[in-house]
């Protein structure tokens, strides 16, 4: 599409008094397939408006918002409006509050601006909100802001990969790592023992309680952006304040966030007014805003600079002119030396402390510690502090008071976030969105949920509908917030009054977590419409195709599986270019991350001059400490088999496998990964020998 036909067909800013004199602040855009280039690679993304991020869309408390979007795609979309208090219907979740945008159709969204803040609107259908429609929104206060500035930008932060999300989530169903080596990120033996005694340590607890290797992000991205651009620039002139409203849109990267010239000032979270606070260095978790306050001091571009958590990469938003003044870089994070139990703010060590922790225990344990921190804080009287790093909500204080109502009953909502790396799937007490039940509340309680992350990841998580307290220690002042980051092995409880009808959608923000199951659906009792259907179709789970052949000197082997959430069908094959060949054709049922059962059939032929054997096959896997994979078995011939198998990745590309069966089978494997799909291999066999050949994986 020409410019001039974008410019046509998006009608911008349009205001009207209305009859209740209230202004109404329209707007019209496009939603379309576009071509960009981030990388030197020409590659389809979404656009609102034609442009990466949307418009930013203006306007002050008491306005009437009206916003159409013109669907121009052959796909239906979808708008919700991240973080802003609006009637349930006006929410943009696909089935569950709004109907979805059909391909080829338009829908004007419409609400009364209640509060003022950073905000933003995104696509909630799928994974659209990775290929570009996201945008800003500024809802101003009515007698101006708070804290003035000179100058107000709205900074949004993002992450690209050239590859079709869907295709990124196929890739990562397959294999929860398939991006560490894009990323760097192997956690081999050799890096273990090169980082020696306490990364030794780590690996032989982590492998202990069953926990795979520490990595800090799923996805290998090819660049992050701001404002679309992973350089851009904004005016400011000497001695100028400048407010940067950081919205951080990514799909999957938390940022760190840091200015080349004093230290920034935090004068707002979520959206929400805090007590100004310095900082260094700023984490932003997926899906929050913070309000930052900056200033140019001199005749120079200073450089606002995000880096991906990770360390694969960052964006560099240049503010004022002249000679460019860079951010300190930070470090890539060394895998090696996270001690997962360090996240742990209570009794967690480990792994252990996660069972036989009742509710009132857990309660106290909370307050306890929001206690200890004021207690803390108080003391250090931190408010004239600058914090080096900001990576939690410990300072984060209310300008007012947050407490809920008083004489409200409680409700409390346990949730534990849980995962399975192996097969890409993310949940609540170990049930995906799909599997799930309504989380029940009821109008006029004060509803507190309480967080416990059991996973190796940072999970934000984000509420619509509702702002909530997060119990950071700060009293009556906690901040209010509407995405807070539950660190790994951690647990963070939050509460919010229970003001509203019907249902709301309760998710990680990680948009491949979020997709892979990680979602509640919140109603309130009596006027709750979410049925069975809708869960269908807000959540989804796909059959996912992967396999793998090698084809060696001495014989070929294969696997070829389907899968989706709980269900897996698999074909596995070993064949000697003789006769002798061994193939399991099974269904397998999965029921936590440790433990699945199978049934299917074994056709055997151990010698050539022997009668092939054909037996119906029954057992389970569980997998054991060290990660070792234990597999038992029983044949309707009688016949039992137990078995064990693990592996050892012992340099980036190099890879150890073995496996060992009571059936006196033994088979060792050494792997070279050329690229994700193309391995060389030899191998021992017990039956088969040496070998040594090419292996294809898809
Ligand atoms: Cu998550």
């Amino acid at each position: 599409m020409s410019i001039i036909q974008g410019l046509l067909w998006g009608v911008m800013l349009v205001c009207v008094i209305s009859p209740s004199h209230a202004k109404v602040v329209k707007y019209a855009f496009d939603i379309n397939t576009i071509t960009v280039n981030y990388t030197g690679k020409s590659v389809e993304a979404i656009a609102i408006h034609n442009q990466i991020p949307a418009p930013t869309i203006e306007a002050t408390v008491g306005d009437i918002l009206e916003v159409t979007f013109h669907n121009k795609m052959d796909e239906d979309t979808s708008i919700h409006w991240h973080g802003v208090l609006l009637p349930n219907d006006q929410d943009g979740v696909p089935y569950l509050t709004t109907p979805p945008i059909k391909a080829h159709s338009s829908f004007t969204y419409r609400y009364t601006i209640k509060h003022a803040g950073t905000y933003w609107y995104h696509s909630h259908t799928e994974l659209q909100e990775q290929r570009g429609v996201y945008g800003s929104l500024v809802f101003r206060p009515k007698g101006g802001e708070r804290v003035k500035t000179d100058r107000d930008y709205a900074v949004v932060l993002s992450d690209w990969t050239d590859e079709n999300p869907q295709q990124v989530l196929a890739n990562l169903k397959k294999d929860g790592d398939y991006y560490a080596l894009k990323k760097d990120s192997v956690q081999s033996w050799w890096g273990v023992l090169e980082n020696g005694a306490q990364a030794i340590k780590n690996r032989i607890r982590g492998a202990w309680i069953r926990m795979g290797p520490m990595d800090i992000s799923d996805i290998g991205y090819d660049a992050f952006l701001a404002n679309g651009k992973q350089v851009s620039h904004l005016d400011a002139k000497p001695g100028e304040t400048v407010r940067i409203r950081l919205i951080n849109a990514a799909a999957s990267s938390y940022f760190y966030v840091e200015f080349a010239g004093e230290p920034m000032t935090i004068v707002s979270a979520d959206g929400v007014d805090v007590e100004s606070q310095k900082v260094k260095r700023l984490r932003s978790a997926i899906a929050e805003t913070y309000d930052v306050i900056v200033k140019i001091p001199d005749h120079r571009s200073y450089e606002l600079r995000a880096t991906s958590e990770d360390g694969t990469g960052y964006s560099s938003t240049y503010i004022g002119k002249g000679q460019k003044v860079s951010a300190s870089p930070y470090p890539k994070p060394n895998l090696y030396l996270i001690d997962h139990s360090m996240h742990g703010n209570h009794d967690n060590q480990g792994g252990e402390a996660q069972e036989g922790h009742d509710m009132s225990s857990m309660q106290m344990d909370l307050e306890e510690s929001d206690k200890n921190k004021q207690h803390k804080m108080h003391n250090m009287g931190f408010s004239q502090d600058v914090v080096e790093d900001m990576s939690d909500y410990e300072v984060l204080r209310a300008v007012s008071d947050t407490s809920l109502p008083k004489d409200a009953p409680t409700r409390e909502v346990e949730l534990v976030l849980t995962g399975n790396m192996e097969r890409y799937v993310w949940g609540f007490n170990n049930k995906t969105l799909l599997e799930s039940d309504k989380v029940l509340i009821r109008k006029g309680e004060n509803v507190r949920f309480v967080l416990r992350n059991e996973t190796m990841m940072h999970h934000p998580m984000h509420l619509h509908g509702h702002f909530f307290r997060v119990l950071n220690g700060q009293g009556e002042h906690s901040p209010l917030k509407h995405t807070v980051n539950i660190p790994p092995m951690d647990t963070v409880a939050i509460e919010f009054e229970a003001d509203e009808e019907k249902d709301w959608f309760f998710h990680c923000h990680n948009l491949y977590h979020m997709e892979a199951g990680m979602a509640r659906v919140i109603s309130y009792e009596g006027t709750t419409q979410a049925s069975r259907e809708t869960f269908s179709k807000i959540g989804h789970d796909n059959l996912y195709f992967s396999g793998e052949i090698s084809a060696l000197s001495n014989m070929t082997a294969g696997i070829l599986r389907a899968s989706n959430t709980r269900n897996a069908f698999e074909i596995e094959y070993d064949y000697n270019y003789e006769k002798e060949y061994d193939i399991d054709i099974i269904y397998e049922r999965s029921f936590t991350r440790y433990f699945d059962v199978y049934a299917g059939a074994n056709l055997e032929r151990e010698d050539s001059d022997k009668k092939p054997d054909n037996a119906g096959v029954f057992g389970f896997h569980y997998v054991l400490p060290l990660l070792i994979e234990s597999d038992l078995r029983v044949d309707t011939n009688g016949h039992f088999r137990f078995g064990l198998s693990s592996d050892l990745q012992f340099t980036d590309r190099t890879k150890f496998e073995w496996m060992w069966n009571t059936d006196k089978e033994y088979r060792f494997t050494l792997s070279y990964e050329v690229t994700k799909t193309f391995l060389i291999t030899g191998l021992y066999d017990s039956d088969f020998h040496w070998g040594g050949g090419i292996r294809v994986k898809f």
